[in-house]
C-alpha cells in the first residue's frame, strides 16, 4: 500500500464512551451529522456511525435515528458510511444487523470474535454523572461478554453478501486473525478482506507497536499479503502513536471520539475534525495524502452510493 493514498476513517461517537466523559461527544442525530460533515471536510473519507438516544446519549439500535443520520450525511457529503453492527452492550444480533439489512450501506463493521468488552474501570474516574444509566452501564460491563460466535458471523456475512455491503472486520486479538482465515477457507468471506486492527480496548490486545506488528504479520501468514487491506485503531492516548506506526507500515488509519477523547495530553478534543486534522498533519510530514471518498471506494472495491438504500 506504500505510496497509495491513505484512507482516514472518523469514528464519530461509538458506544463505549459515555456523555459524562466529554461534553464534545456527539449524541443527537444533528450533532452526529455535523461532526461527520466537518470530519469529511477535514479529510476523512469514511465515517463510522453509531447512534444514541438524543434524550440521554444512551447507545441505541433505533432504525429511525440511523435513517436521520444517514440521510442527513448523504445530502451533504459523498464520504463512505461504515455502519456499526457492534451496536452497544446488550443489543441482540438482530438489532445489530438491522441497520445493514435496512439501509444496505457500502460498508459496515463486523467484530470477528467474542470477547470481554468492558469499561467498568472508567467509572472510578468520573466525578459527576450526567445521566443515571451511565454508571449502571459502565459497572455492568464488568460481567459483559461481547458475543460474536461463528454462527452469528456466518449469519451477518450472509446479510452483508445479500446487501453488497463490504464488511470491515474488527480484529481485537490474534485469534480473530485465525477466524478470518477460517471463514475465508469456508467461503463465508471472499478476498480481499478489509481488516481493522483494534488495539487498546480492555479485553483485546494492548496498544503497542509490537501488538500491531504481530497482528499484521499474523494476517500476512494466515490470510496472505495480497488478500487484505488494513487499518489501525489505537484507543485513548495511543490513537496518534498507533496510527503513526500504521502510516509508516503502509496501513490506513482510524481516528475519532469513539476511540479517543483527547487531542493532546489532558486536553479534550472539541470535535472529531480536530483528530482528523491532527492525523493529516502527521501524514503530511510523512509525504502521505488522505484518500478522497472516490479513491477509498476504489481501494476497497465498494459498490458506490447509488446502491445504498437511504
Ligand atoms: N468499538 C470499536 C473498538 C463496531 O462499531 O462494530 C470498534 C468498532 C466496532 O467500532
Ligand atoms: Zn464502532
Amino acid at each position: 500500500m506504500t505510496g497509495e493514498k491513505v484512507i482516514v476513517t472518523a469514528a464519530l461517537t461509538g458506544s463505549a464512551h459515555f456523555p459524562s466523559m466529554s461534553p464534545y461527544l456527539p449524541l443527537t442525530p444533528k450533532q452526529i451529522i455535523e461532526e461527520g460533515i466537518r470530519s469529511a471536510e477535514a479529510g476523512a473519507s469514511i465515517l463510522h456511525i453509531h447512534v444514541r438516544n438524543p434524550e440521554n446519549g444512551m447507545p441505541t439500535p433505533d432504525i429511525e435515528l440511523f435513517r436521520e443520520v444517514l440521510t442527513g450525511l448523504k445530502s451533504r457529503t459523498d464520504a463512505v458510511i461504515c455502519l456499526s453492527t457492534g451496536g452497544g452492550m446488550g443489543m441482540s444480533t438482530e438489532q445489530r444487523a438491522a441497520p445493514v439489512t435496512t439501509f444496505k450501506p457500502e460498508m459496515a463493521t463486523l467484530n470477528f470474535g467474542s470477547m470481554n468488552f468492558s469499561v467498568f474501570h472508567v467509572a472510578e474516574k468520573i466525578k459527576e454523572w450526567k445521566y443515571p444509566w451511565e454508571k449502571l452501564g459502565m459497572l455492568a460491563s464488568e460481567d459483559y461478554i461481547f458475543p460474536n460466535t461463528f454462527k452469528t458471523l456466518r449469519e451477518f456475512l450472509n446479510i452483508f453478501t445479500a446487501t453488497e455491503t463490504k464488511p470491515e472486520l474488527e480484529l481485537y486479538d490474534l485469534g480473530m486473525v485465525s477466524n478470518v482465515a477460517f471463514m475465508l477457507g469456508r467461503g463465508n468471506l471472499k478476498p480481499p478482506v478489509h481488516l481493522q486492527f483494534v488495539t487498546g480496548t480492555l479485553g483485546g490486545v494492548p496498544s503497542t507497536v509490537n501488538s500491531l506488528v504481530t497482528l499484521v504479520n499474523a494476517a500476512r501468514d494466515a490470510i496472505g499479503p495480497g488478500n487484505f487491506s488494513w487499518s489501525a485503531i489505537g484507543a485513548g492516548r495511543n490513537q496518534m502513536p498507533i496510527c503513526s506506526v500504521a502510516l509508516a507500515m503502509g496501513g490506513h488509519v482510524r481516528v475519532g471520539l469513539e476511540d479517543n477523547l483527547y487531542v493532546s495530553k489532558g486536553v479534550l478534543a472539541r470535535s472529531n475534525a480536530e483528530l482528523v486534522e491532527k492525523i493529516i498533519r502527521i501524514m503530511q510530514e510523512l509525504s502521505l495524502e488522505p484518500a478522497t471518498p472516490t479513491e477509498a471506494r476504489k481501494i476497497l472495491g465498494l459498490k458506490g452510493l447509488a446502491k445504498v438504500n437511504y
